[in-house]
Formats: structure tokens, C-alpha cells, sequence
């Protein structure tokens, strides 16, 4: 399919025409108990482009109860690691072989350039899904010898399933973020309540038909879109939900581990950042110019990970600084469906108004923009790529998530001093260093309080490698065999090696 029978198809909707609009629950596509529907809305234009049943706290009972049904007696936590890979295999064959749609209804959704869409979130989700697919006949315990004054035993460990697992995710990689959150879950047994961000509903969806597709039994998936407060908060407070796994603000994280608290569930938050990109003195300045680019643009500067404080070496600064401007000035911004473009619209009216809002605090601030600054056009929610100079450290723009395509660029003098301003920041979920030199990459890699560091390459992200926050950026990691933990509590037995008989 060509991109442009792809825009006319995602222009007239009959992408849309076959995609359910109900909750999938227990295995059935059911309309919400209060009858009551949401908007989905196309950041190109804020039209309403579907409307999508609305769980709250009534649905979301229905939802665990499934899955609670699912995980007490159904096959998914019985069946064979083996068995099991092979349905997630399965899942990542049908994400390829629905790629094109699934990117045209990524694009769609969110509003992301097309050409992403088929390059990055769609096959990097299938990925996933077969990443765990080959984790799921691996997941041994371990053989432990006892030297006991009672008698002679061994123990060994089991690493169990947790039980119904309730995950919520937001809108900046709505298929990804799923997958990260599934996969494992999937992969060990678990069974889930979804929750997908308001903002973009459609792709979990399509996703609960291709699990269905795929073999996974009834209940062991259930997808309830809906909002935060409502159907969130339902599954965060529910007494059978046995695991919380979240992805979002870390105003929600503090909101969903207060809940884990209450009921003494395990939790894993993966949260804002404000991540450091530290840009060495003899460095190709172009190539720079571009890495920094791309780590703060990429998805329209709607990435947990973007490097959104620029230190530049002083030594390049200026010329850092009038090259970065004339970059961010070319980037295409345009219609995420029509070839070229790099930039669609943000995801919607509240993060239009907060971009808008901090470009504005940032000049009172004493900052200087470079370019950019403002709302592009009138319709949507498209933001002309904006760069910032003079920065300090102190500056709202440079401690808080921007979340759009704001680059905020500071200057440093000494690799001390860079470490301990690029960890003077509430957040630390990760960072990137551009250097031709070993000694500065060692000391600044090591010195850095953040889960990620990219050295010369930014959002980089494979499957197998962990992701997740210091400080308040989170808690646990998301991907890679670290996943696998989150997702199964340790039983140890104890078994006597004297007699049948206690
Ligand atoms: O996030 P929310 P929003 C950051 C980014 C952005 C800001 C606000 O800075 O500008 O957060 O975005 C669900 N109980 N990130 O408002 O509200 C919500 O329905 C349970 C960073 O979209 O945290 C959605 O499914 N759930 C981030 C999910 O939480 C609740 C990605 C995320 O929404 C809830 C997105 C509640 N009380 C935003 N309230 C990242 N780390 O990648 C909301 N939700």
C-alpha cells in the first residue's frame, strides 16, 4: 500500500469502518453499562474522527472479574511456557502482517508521520511480542543445596505468575507502550486489564482482534478504554487486581502508588524525564547538531526519553546554537500522512496550551528563542519547532517536562561541573553523551543518575534492553529479561531429601 492510498484510506476512515468501538471483555465486544461513548479525536484537525465505548468503574468490575476468571481457572496460566510462545509468536506475525494498517491507524490516532509509524512503532511492537515469545518456555527457577541442622533438604524456586495484572499506558506510542506492557505480562502467564490512554484508544483495539486471532483465550485480555480518574482509578483501587503497571505523568505515578500501597500490590511506574544531553568540546558540530535534533524532536518532543537539555561545550556553543536554530527552522511540519513530513500535530488541546505556555515562561525566563515559538496554523495541534538559548539551570523550562518540541540548550565549561548541573533535576530516566573521547564518555556515563545512557546515538531501543527511571522517574524496568520480574512472584520449596514422610 502506497502512502498515498494510505492517506486517502485513513482520510475517508474505512480503516475505521471495520475497528471495533466497544470494551473487550471476557472475550466479547461489549457497549459500556452506562451506554455512555467517547470522542476520538484527529489531531490534524480536532475533528472527531470515532467514537469508542467508555469503561468506568462498573466495566472495569466486569474487566477483572474476567480476567480474574481467566487466571483461577482458565488454560493461559496453565498452559505451556512453550505453548504460550508460541501464541505471542503468533501475535508479533499478525502485527507484520497488519502493519500497513496498523501504522495508517497509529498515524491516525496520534498523529505521528506515517513513515514512523511503519519504520518504528509497528515493527518494534511485533518485536517485542517475539522477544517474549522466547522467554516464555525460560522462566526456571533455580536449585538451591540446604545444609540444615533438621536434616538434609533441597529447596528449589518457582517463578509464578502474579495474577490479574492492571496496566495502564498513555498516548505517545499507543501500540509500543502496549506492547512493552503486555508482552511480559503475556509471556508469564498473567492475565490483563488494559487500559489505553483516552487520547488514543483505537490501535488496543485492533490489538485485542489480533490477540484473539492469535489464541489467546477468552479473558486473559481485556481492553477497556476510558479516563484516568474513572476507569484508571477503577483498576488501581480494585481488590483483585494482584499488579499495577503504569506509564504516564508522574503526577498519575505518585496517584497509582498510593493506590499500590493501599493494597500492598507490587508496582512498576515508568514517568517523566527530563533527560541531559551532554555535547563534548572536538566534536563534528553538524553531526551534533543533527543526534541533538533528533533526540528532542523525535515524535514531536512527545518522549519520556528526550533529551530536552542540550549541554553544549562552551568552546562550540554559539556556533552549536545558530546551527541547531537552522535546523530546527527546516523541519517539516505538516500532514502525518503526506510524504516528507517530520512533524505532525501534538496529541491535543491540553498539550498544545502547555507547550504554548512554557515557550511563553521560557522567554519571560530570560531564555533567548532562536526560532519557532508558536502555533502552526489554526487548525490542530501543531507547534512550529522552537529553539532556546541562554538557558540556566534554574529555569522552569530547563527542571520541567515540556513534552513537545522545545530545545532548550545550556552551556557547561568542565565535565564535573556537566555531571553534577545534568544531575540537579527531580528527574533521571535517561541522557546521552556526544563525545570522540573515551575518558569524558567513561566518567560521564558513570556519573549520570539516569536508566538510560546513549552514547553518540540517541532513542535507540531494542527489546532486549531494560528501560526505566531513577529518582522520580520511575520505579522498575520496562523490556529486556528485567521485565520478566515484574511480572512473577518467587515460590521456594522446601523438599526433604531423607524421607517421604515429614
Ligand atoms: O498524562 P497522564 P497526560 C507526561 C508529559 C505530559 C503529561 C501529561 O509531561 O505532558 O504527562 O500527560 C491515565 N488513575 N507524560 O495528562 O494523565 C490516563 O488516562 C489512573 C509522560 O496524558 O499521566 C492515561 O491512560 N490512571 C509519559 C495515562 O494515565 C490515570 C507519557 C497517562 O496519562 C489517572 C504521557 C488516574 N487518576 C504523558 N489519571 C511518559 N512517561 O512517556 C490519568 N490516568
Amino acid at each position: 500500500t502506497g502512502v498515498a492510498a494510505l492517506k486517502a484510506a485513513a482520510g475517508g476512515n474505512p480503516l475505521l469502518a471495520n475497528l471495533p468501538n466497544k470494551l473487550w471483555i471476557g472475550g466479547q465486544w461489549v457497549d459500556a453499562l452506562s451506554g455512555r461513548t467517547f470522542p476520538v479525536l484527529d489531531p490534524r484537525s480536532g475533528e472527531e474522527v470515532f467514537r469508542v465505548a467508555e469503561a468506568d468503574k462498573e466495566d472495569v468490575e466486569l474487566a477483572v472479574a474476567a480476567a480474574r476468571k481467566a487466571f483461577d481457572e482458565g488454560e493461559w496460566p496453565r498452559m505451556s511456557g512453550k505453548q504460550r510462545g508460541k501464541v505471542l509468536t503468533r501475535i508479533a506475525d499478525l502485527i507484520e502482517k497488519y502493519a500497513d494498517e496498523l501504522a495508517a491507524i497509529e498515524s491516525l490516532d496520534n498523529g505521528k508521520p506515517l513513515v514512523m509509524s511503519k519504520i518504528a512503532d509497528i515493527p518494534l511492537s511485533a518485536d517485542h511480542f517475539r522477544y517474549y515469545a522466547g522467554w516464555a518456555d525460560k522462566l526456571h527457577g533455580k536449585t538451591i543445596p540446604c545444609d540444615n541442622v533438621f536434616g538434609k533438604f533441597f529447596a528449589y524456586t518457582l517463578h509464578e505468575p502474579i495474577g490479574v495484572v492492571g496496566q495502564i499506558i498513555p498516548w505517545n506510542f499507543p501500540l509500543l507502550m502496549l506492547a512493552w506492557k503486555v508482552a511480559p505480562a503475556l509471556a508469564t502467564g498473567n492475565c490483563i486489564v488494559l487500559k489505553p490512554a483516552e487520547q488514543t484508544p483505537l490501535n488496543a483495539l485492533r490489538f485485542a482482534q489480533i490477540a484473539e486471532e492469535a489464541g489467546v483465550p477468552a479473558g486473559t485480555i481485556n481492553v477497556v478504554p476510558g479516563y484516568g480518574p474513572t476507569a484508571g482509578a477503577a483498576i488501581c483501587k480494585h481488590p483483585q487486581v494482584d499488579k499495577l503497571a503504569f506509564t504516564g505523568s508522574t503526577e498519575v505515578g505518585r496517584i497509582v502508588m498510593r493506590e499500590a500501597a493501599e493494597r500492598i500490590v507490587p508496582v512498576t511506574l515508568e514517568l517523566g524525564g527530563k533527560s541531559p544531553l551532554i555535547v563534548d568540546k572536538n566534536v563534528d558540530v553538524d553531526k551534533a547538531v543533527e543526534d541533538c535534533h533528533f533526540a528532542l524532536f523525535f515524535n514531536h518532543g512527545q518522549c519520556c526519553a528526550a533529551g530536552s537539555r542540550t549541554y553544549v561545550h562552551e568552546s562550540i556553543y554559539d556556533e552549536f546554537c545558530e546551527k541547531a536554530a537552522a535546523r530546527a527552522a527546516k523541519r517539516v511540519v505538516g500532514d502525518p500522512f503526506q510524504e516528507g513530513t517530520e512533524q505532525g500535530p501534538q496529541i491535543d488541546e491540553d498539550q498544545l496550551r502547555k507547550i504554548l505556555a512554557y515557550i511563553d515562561i521560557g522567554q519571560r525566563e530570560g531564555a533567548t528563542m532562536l526560532c519557532g515559538g508558536k502555533q502552526k496554523g489554526t487548525a490542530g495541534y501543531f507547534v512550529e519547532p522552537t529553539v532556546f538559548r541562554d538557558v540556566t539551570d534554574t529555569m522552569k523550562i530547563a527542571q520541567e517536562e515540556i513534552f513537545g518540541p522545545v530545545q532548550c540548550i545550556l552551556k557547561y565549561s568542565s565535565t564535573e561541573e556537566v555531571i553534577a548541573r545534568a544531575n540537579a533535576c527531580e528527574y533521571g530516566l535517561a541522557s546521552g553523551i556526544i563525545s570522540n573521547d573515551v575518558n569524558f564518555i567513561n566518567s560521564v556515563s558513570r556519573g549520570l543518575k539516569a536508566g538510560t545512557v546513549w552514547v553518540n546515538c540517541y532513542n535507540v531501543y531494542e527489546s532486549a534492553v531494560p528501560f526505566g527511571g531513577y529518582k522520580t522517574s520511575g520505579i522498575g524496568r520496562d523490556k529486556g529479561e528485567y521485565a520478566l520480574e515484574n511480572y512473577t512472584v518467587t515460590k521456594a520449596v522446601y523438599q526433604s531429601l531423607e524421607s517421604n514422610q515429614c
